[in-house]
């Protein structure tokens, strides 16, 4: 399958975010973005949640990074609409962009688009991109001092995955210190506890992106 790439685009960043959710809304559909740092597992997510909900949603993906193309050839293996976005250094994705790339989707025939952030834990947080639902990655890997020193990512979010919980019994990783702080910053948002290799936890976050997506057709 050829992949389309195309390259940033930067305007007034908050006006085209408002215009890009006009335009899904009339279409009811839910552009989710994924952000978290590198290597967090936003692909692997967006992968496993591409076989548990494509059964009821129709779904395309919107691959953000800096450059390079290797993540859009992964989702185009799952025969998923993909198309990859290049930022070209930019550690972040604009709205812009986002408006620039939605016609190469096939938006007649879509129900959910994957936005893939660039890995990054500070830039995706003040950028909106038209989106309607925001979900944070950390992983347990990278610490769990991570909401304390980026509290933006964690604040600004509908709900927090700690993905690779498969990883816990390795690391120092102090779970309800993470729970804790990020109570602190965002009350009251669901956290979701997600092995992306073995499919764990995957139910209840599907079933959380399946409300929101109710929600924008009811
Ligand atoms: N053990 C384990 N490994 C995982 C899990 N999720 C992802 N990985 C591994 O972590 C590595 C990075 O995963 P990706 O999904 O590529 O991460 P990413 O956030 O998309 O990375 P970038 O696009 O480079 O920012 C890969 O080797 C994955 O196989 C998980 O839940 N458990
Ligand atoms: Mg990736």
């Amino acid at each position: 399958m050829e992949i389309k790439v195309l390259h940033q685009v930067m305007d007034w960043n908050e006006d085209v975010s408002e215009e890009v959710k006009k335009e899904l809304a009339s279409r009811q559909i839910c552009m989710i973005n994924i952000m978290g740092s590198p290597g967090a597992g936003k692909t692997s997510l967006i992968t496993s949640l591409i076989s548990r909900l494509r059964p009821d949603l129709r779904i395309a993906v919107i691959e953000g990074d800096i450059a390079g193309q290797v993540d859009a050839e992964h989702i185009a293996g799952l025969e998923i609409p993909v198309v990859q976005l290049n930022t070209d250094g930019a550690c972040h994705i604009e709205a812009m962009s986002i408006q620039h790339i939605l016609p190469e989707l096939p938006l007649d025939d879509l129900d959910v688009i994957f936005v893939e952030n660039i890995g990054n834990l500070v830039c995706p947080a003040e950028f909106r991109i038209g989106e309607s639902l925001r979900i944070t990655i950390l992983s347990i890997p990278e610490g769990d001092d991570k909401v304390e020193k980026y509290p933006l990512m964690f604040t600004d979010t509908d709900c927090l995955v700690l993905n690779k919980y498969d990883m816990l019994p390795y690391f120092d990783f102090n779970e309800e210190r993470v729970r804790a702080n990020y109570e602190t910053v965002n009350p009251g948002a669901p956290l979701f506890c997600v092995s992306s290799r073995t499919g764990d936890g995957l139910e209840a976050l599907a079933g959380f992106i399946l409300e929101n997506v109710r929600k924008i057709k009811a």
